[in-house]
This record gives C-alpha cells, structure tokens and sequence, in this order.
C-alpha cells in the first residue's frame, strides 16, 4: 500500500486550498472543496473494505452509492489543511444505503464533512448528469465577487453580461454564465437542491451575500473558473464608481465567442 501523503489528489487539495486561503477568499472556516476520486486510485493507498466509522448523511445520494470523495472537514480552516490533511480532510465512500457516508481516512479527530455536503453531493448528481467527466465541486467567499454581490442586481443574465463586460477571456471561459441564487439558509438540504438545480444550467452559481459555487473535470479549471470570476468581480468593483469611459461590446463578445467557436448563452447578450 502507498502512502496516502504522497497521493497526487491529497497534494492537490492541500495546494489549492493553501492558494485559495492565500487570496483572501476563504477566511476562518469559510469554503469546502469535494472532490470525486477514482476507487482503483483510492485502492493503491487505502483498503476499501477498512471503515474508521459512519456518518449519516441526511440526504438521498443514490446516484453515488461506491462513489469515493475527499472532502474538507466542517469547521476546519483551509489555512491549516497543508500542515495537517488528516484532521482537516477526509475521504468518505458513500454507502450502499445512498445516504450514509463511510469514512476511509482522515477527520482523525472524530471530524465530519463539510456542513455543506448537501449542495456538494447534489451538485455532484447534477453535473454528472450534464458531463460525466466532472470531479470536483468548490464553495468559497472570494472578496470581490462577494462585494459585487452588495451593489448589482442579482439577476443571472444581468450580473453574467457585467462580468464578461470586465475581462475579454470571461466569455470564454464561462460562455455558460453564472447561475444567481438569492440569500438563502446555507448547510440545508433546501440551498443543497438549489444550487443541484443550477448546476445542470451553470458550473458557476453565486449563493447571494455568500460566496460562490463552481464545478468543473479537476481542480484547477474550478478554481480557474471562480478566479476568473473574482478577476472580474476586481475589476467592477475598482471601476463601478467611475465614469465608464470604454466597454467591450456585445458585438466584439460575439466575435471572440464565434472566433475561439465556444458556445455562449447569447440570451445573455442584448443583441
Ligand atoms: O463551511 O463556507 O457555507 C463554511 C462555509 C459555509
Ligand atoms: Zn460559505
């Protein structure tokens, strides 16, 4: 058995919750990661019929039932996650039931997941339903999307067509936009089918007055995904009080999008 230390998907956790901690967007115990691991990959580190403990989930995930993910501990700091992944990580399988989550490794210090496993789980359901290739599922407050959050409307397409207003490669990267949520209760089963219901339209959701949701293949193009938005989200935020000399136009967003040929929410566009 390897040692799960030096298991490319433990680095990676470690490394991007340090740069997310680092940029300012995950404060205290703010932000959760879940990521969908491959059980062969699993097995080269851990024995998979070894069970620390359960944790009941709360929620159906049949669709997951053997499903294998790492998942940042409730309460944990990510700013500790680097020095100390067993305490702050763990990996659950979900159980045969679909609604009891087997622990494998980590939370050694009789931790549990994230408080927002439902939004994490459903949204897992959700997005594998659209591409079948999506692993990973992130939660964080980053600042200045979070600002933007407090002086713009919070409609979809109006909030979308700012954001691509503010950077060239916005479009490209999110030509799906950003699904909006208004403020709701977050750690509930109800923000959990909210934002799952979101995320088969959008890898992006903004929970309002709380922070952001992506998803994506691996970790970094989630991360690229919320950076890209927060690039952005600087960027209004740094101009939004000052006469808007210049703008990308509609017109040249259509240009870029048929140039690269990525297809775009043109009912995001006003055309
Ligand atoms: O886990 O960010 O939404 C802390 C949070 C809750
Ligand atoms: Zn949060």
């Amino acid at each position: 058995m390897k040692d799960i230390l030096t298991a490319p998907f433990l680095k990676e956790m470690c490394a991007t919750t340090a740069n997310m901690y680092r940029l300012g967007w995950d404060e205290r115990n703010g932000g959760n990661i879940s990521y969908l691991l491959d059980n062969e990959e699993v097995a080269q580190y851990l024995d998979l019929d070894h069970v620390i403990r359960t944790i009941p989930t709360g929620f159906d995930a049949t669709p997951l039932i053997g499903k294998i993910f790492i998942v940042t501990g409730t309460g944990k700091y990510f700013k500790n996650v680097q020095s100390d992944p067993e305490n702050n990580l763990g990996i659950i399988q979900i159980a045969k039931d679909g609604t009891t989550a087997e622990l494998l490794w980590g939370y050694a210090d009789g931790g549990r997941f994230t408080s927002e496993l439902p939004a994490h789980l459903m949204s897992h359901m959700a997005r594998l339903t659209v591409d079948p290739d999506n692993r990973v599922v992130m939660h964080s407050h980053p600042t200045y999307t979070l600002a933007m959050n407090y002086v713009h409307e919070l409609d979809e397409k109006k909030f979308t067509h700012t954001l691509w207003e503010m950077c060239t490669e916005c479009i490209v990267v999110f030509p799906d936009g950003v699904g909006v949520l208004p403020w709701m209760l977050c750690g509930t089963n109800e923000i959990g089918e909210a934002t799952a219901e979101k995320m088969k339209e959008f890898r992006l959701v903004v929970w309002g007055m709380h922070g952001i949701y992506g998803a994506g293949k691996t970790l970094d193009e989630t991360f690229g995904l919320i950076e890209t938005v927060e690039k952005a989200a600087q960027i209004y935020m740094l101009t939004a009080h000052l006469p808007r000399v210049n703008t990308i136009k509609d017109e040249e967003m259509v240009t870029l999008a048929e140039f690269l040929g990525v297809d775009y929410r043109k009912d995001f566009l006003n055309l």
